[in-house]
């Protein structure tokens, strides 16, 4: 039986269009679970948007429409439209104002309340509109400033619900300690244990009375769930989770031997690693494997954001230079337990290099010399001839298992990055063998077949792996092969020689070069005035 895999983006607020951060998060978890697809899991992809809350609620006023109005329009036409153009591959997609995930939550807050999880009691404080969290005096200083965000907070005097977090620390701590891989970099751990849980973790505030725009507590409608206890439940609540039909849940909860992962940003770390397993702990529910925080992509001048007019949409880039290529930008800018930064020079600098100069040239002059030298038949494998032979055939096996070993530990552009040296060295291989040269000596005939053979495989095996990133140029990669689509296999990259006797058919470029200079300035112009399109 297949092997179980669950992985989760965050849900994003609807609160405005989503920009190339977002992009690029839900990017990466498209990347890794149409890797672990490829590879023969049982995926269950999951994304959705968290649209309840006092800033929502605002921001639908300040327009003149309902709070549902206002996110079901944004969600329809700028979160889905976007998905579909990047190519995201979700199987689910949740929303937090879907009845499946209204119900549930209500059944698990009535759940922690009769088990005294949560108790009624009344919160004076500071509370941060932006955060949706509330602080004590200490935290927001004289300057009564949110630590997370740095916004003014305001002062709040009202009746609450609360978690006992007090019941759940030391569990967790031991859970950390027995599952050192459960927050991944691990140094986001110790940022956790020594900023928030050592100093001592007050119980969590998890209803509202100041506004209305939530989850109403079935039993005190004056109260409505805290936003972050209705938006955690999501991952268990779009399986299915306290629902007639829950065999989803089953499955890709449930059942230990599936590997869940939540994909986040840092600036969401202490909610996923401190009160989602403290929740979970609540409903007798096991943990997830890992919470993987991911690395930002930042403008020159810092965050992205449309305020600062440096946010720049994903529609024009895909418009120019195609989805595949916006993919791997994405994915190769930000490297494991880093930040990266998004320039046009950079973006112009990788699509050339990487998928102009190396893989398309290795496409193009091994197509152009099989169809040159064999009429376009891929010579018959003849094993390893010699030392350069033996090279790239052990260098092709050598390159998959750390790709399957990076991915596995969710390196993902790293995992890449030994794809494309694969693809360099082929190159290389074609410089070093000189296949014009064997080409003008008929004794060095069956060294040119070998040749050639050994660089369709290359081709082969580097569009499989590849294609969860590239996922129609992979296509154009094999269909140059001359694979049937029944071939299209991630299992023959093993079978070295099973190209021979395809027919090569000469395509267009699969990613033409970009005239540097051009470029950068088109970029610009982008970021200079962001433009969306509605979906196509
Ligand atoms: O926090 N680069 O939603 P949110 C990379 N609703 N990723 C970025 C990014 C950037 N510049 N900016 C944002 C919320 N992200 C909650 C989540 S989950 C139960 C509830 C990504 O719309 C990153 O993954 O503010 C970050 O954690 C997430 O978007 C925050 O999205």
């Amino acid at each position: 039986m297949s092997k179980k895999f669950y992985i989760t983006t965050p849900i994003y607020y609807p609160s405005a269009s989503p920009h190339l951060g977002h992009a690029y998060c839900t990017t990466l978890c498209d990347i890794i679970a149409r890797g672990k697809r490829l590879r023969g899991y049982d995926v269950f992809f999951l994304t959705g948007t968290d649209e309840h809350g006092e800033k929502i609620e605002d921001n639908a006023a300040a327009k003149g429409v309902t709070p549902q109005e206002f996110v079901d329009e944004i969600v329809n036409d700028k979160f889905l439209p976007l998905w579909k153009a990047m190519e995201i591959s979700n199987d689910d997609f949740i929303r937090t104002t879907d009845k499946r995930h209204v119900e549930t939550v209500q059944k698990i807050f009535s759940r922690m309340l009769a088990q005294d999880d949560i108790y009624l009691s009344s919160y004076t404080g500071w509370y941060c509109v932006h955060e949706e969290s509330y602080w004590t005096e200490t935290q927001v200083g004289p300057e009564h400033l949110c630590p997370e965000c740095h916004r003014p907070v305001e002062k709040k005097d009202e009746p609450a619900y609360f978690f006992r977090c007090g019941k759940y620390v030391d569990s967790l701590l031991d859970f950390y300690s027995k599952n050192p891989d459960f927050i991944t970099p691990v140094s986001k751990k110790n940022e956790m244990v020594n900023t928030f849980i050592k100093p001592g973790l007050q119980d969590l505030c998890v209803s509202r009375t100041s506004f209305d725009w939530g989850i109403q507590v079935k039993e005190n409608p004056e109260h409505v769930v805290y936003v972050w206890l209705d938006a955690l439940t999501n991952y268990i609540t779009a399986l299915g989770y306290l629902q007639e039909n829950n065999e989803k849940f089953k499955e890709f909860w449930e059942d230990p031997s599936t590997e869940i992962v939540h994909v986040i940003g840092a600036d969401i770390t202490r909610f996923h690693t401190i009160y989602w397993p403290m929740f979970l702990q609540s409903l007798g529910l096991r943990q997830p494997n890992r919470v993987f925080v991911h690395g930002l992509l930042m403008m020159k001048d810092g965050k992205m954001s449309k305020s600062r007019g440096n946010a720049i949409s994903a529609y024009p880039l895909i418009d120019r230079y195609g989805v595949d290529a916006v993919r791997y930008y994405l994915l190769s800018e930000v490297p494991f337990g880093q930040d990266g930064t998004f320039t046009p020079e950079q973006f112009v600098t990788r699509v050339n290099q990487d998928l102009a100069n190396n893989l398309g040239n290795l496409l193009n002059r091994t197509a152009s010399m099989i169809l040159k030298y064999f009429d376009g038949v891929i010579p018959a494998w003849k094993g390893d001839l010699d030392e350069l032979d033996k090279e790239l055939s052990s260098l092709t096996l050598k390159t998959k298992t750390a790709y399957e070993s990076y991915n596995d530990e969710l390196k993902v552009s790293e995992a890449y990055v030994e794809v494309m040296n694969l693809v360099s060295r082929a190159n290389k291989y074609i410089e070093e063998k000189a296949p014009w040269a064997l080409a003008k000596d008929p004794s060095k005939k069956e060294e040119l077949e070998s040749a050639m053979a050994h660089l369709a495989h290359v081709l082969y095996s580097a569009g499989m792996m590849m294609k969860p990133v590239l996922v129609h140029k992979s296509d154009a990669i094999f269909d140059a092969l001359g694979c049937e689509q029944e071939e299209r296999e991630y299992g023959n990259i093993e079978r070295l020689g099973f190209l021979s006797g395809h027919k090569v058919v000469k395509g267009d470029q699969l990613f033409p070069r970009l005239d540097v200079e051009k470029e950068i300035q088109a970029i610009a112009e982008m970021m200079a005035a962001p433009k969306e399109k509605a979906a196509a």
